[in-house]
């Protein structure tokens, strides 16, 4: 506990220092560090980099496009041998969907994945700020200071299951009780991702050294850091996570978080019970949920062991297939 927040102060006192001294609040520097607890990363892997290049390449019509994600698709099949089927979306009416919305996000973080796994499966067009975790100064006039933030024709959500479950009863006419009974499969699901698959991520993202630098490198190349953020917070921050996420192992009861992270991929596995997703022909919100807090890590160094040595890689090449393109549009 000590040592963990000695090293918080370290990497405090190292911003400030890089800052000019003083330019940053204790607090904002602090901020480094909660968004690291769940923060995720990408590694040097070529299909990791299309799919963010993907991400960041607009097109002249203002919808994301790239011919990556073909690449990254071969590659994956190549390594599972996997034949690719098609899977039909299944978007809803055009009356439902919302007109602007607009996502605050890390492009690192796990929760603000899962809602864009959301509005990528559902073709729901958005466009993205990608906030600075260090002065978060594009969420200053907002009150709730995480992400993700999703403003949806002007109304405010906060949170990403509060903002799924909001969208669900918007643009899936689900009813609100759904989202709350403890007895559907599906929320049962997308609790376990939020109360126990996404403490797992940290732990494993952050085990190693050099796990940790290879994180920082994603968290900085793709986040909105200044040009002297950058460096100072890829290898400041990856110290600190290092140290931080053997305090987050002990937190939840890790022992092994390779072997945590195996046996929760394991148990998705035997929770599809032989279907090709938990909804059964097509993605529920619960397989939306577990391959967008997985998306960041896939091919990071864990992400690559966790499907090497478990069964999720099938399950997580039809999600990739069927979720596709990102709908994100030009802010
Ligand atoms: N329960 C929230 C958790 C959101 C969360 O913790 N987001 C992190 C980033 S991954 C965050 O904003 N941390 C605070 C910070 O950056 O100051 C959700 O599901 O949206």
């Amino acid at each position: 506990m000590r040592r963990a927040s000695t090293l918080t102060s370290a990497l405090s006192r190292t911003l400030t220092a890089a800052h000019g001294g003083g330019s940053k609040s204790p607090a904002v520097q602090h901020r480094l560090i909660q968004v690291a607890l769940y923060g995720s990363s990408t590694g040097n892997s070529h299909a990791h980099q299309r799919w963010f290049s993907r991400l960041l390449d607009s097109g002249s019509s203002g919808k994301v496009v790239s011919l990556g994600v073909a690449g990254a698709l071969v590659t994956v099949a190549a390594a599972t041998s996997f034949s690719q089927e098609v899977y039909a979306k299944e978007p809803p009416p055009p009356e439902v969907v919302p007109k602007d919305v607009v996502l605050y996000q890390y492009e690192a973080c796990p929760f603000c994945n899962k809602v864009k796994a959301f509005l990528d499966y559902y073709d729901i067009p958005y466009k993205v700020v990608e906030v600075n975790p260090l002065s978060k100064k594009e969420i200053k006039w907002s009150d709730y200071k995480k992400v993700p933030i999703l403003v949806v024709d002007g109304e405010q959500l906060n949170d990403s299951s509060a903002i799924i479950d909001k969208l669900g009863q918007k643009v899936l006419l689900k009813k609100e009780a759904d989202s709350n009974s403890e007895d559907n499969e599906e929320t049962k699901w997308r609790r376990w991702v939020d109360n126990h698959l996404v403490h797992i991520l940290s732990p494993n993202i952050y085990r190693k050294t050099s796990e940790a630098l290879e994180s920082f490198d994603y968290i900085t190349s793709n986040g909105n850091f200044s040009f002297t953020e950058k460096y100072t917070v890829k290898y400041a921050g990856a110290a600190a996570m290092y140290f931080v996420s053997k305090k987050l192992k002990k937190k939840y009861n890790i022992t092994d978080e390779r072997a945590a992270l195996y046996e929760a991929a394991e148990t998705w596995v035997e929770a599809l019970n032989g279907h090709e997703f938990l909804g059964g022909s097509k993605p529920n919100l619960a397989d939306l949920a577990v391959f967008g807090v997985l998306r960041p890590i896939r091919y990071l160094r864990s992400g690559r062991d966790m499907v090497e040595h478990t069964r999720i890689g099938e399950w997580y090449t039809r999600m990739e297939n069927v979720v596709g393109e990102p709908s994100r549009i030009k802010a």
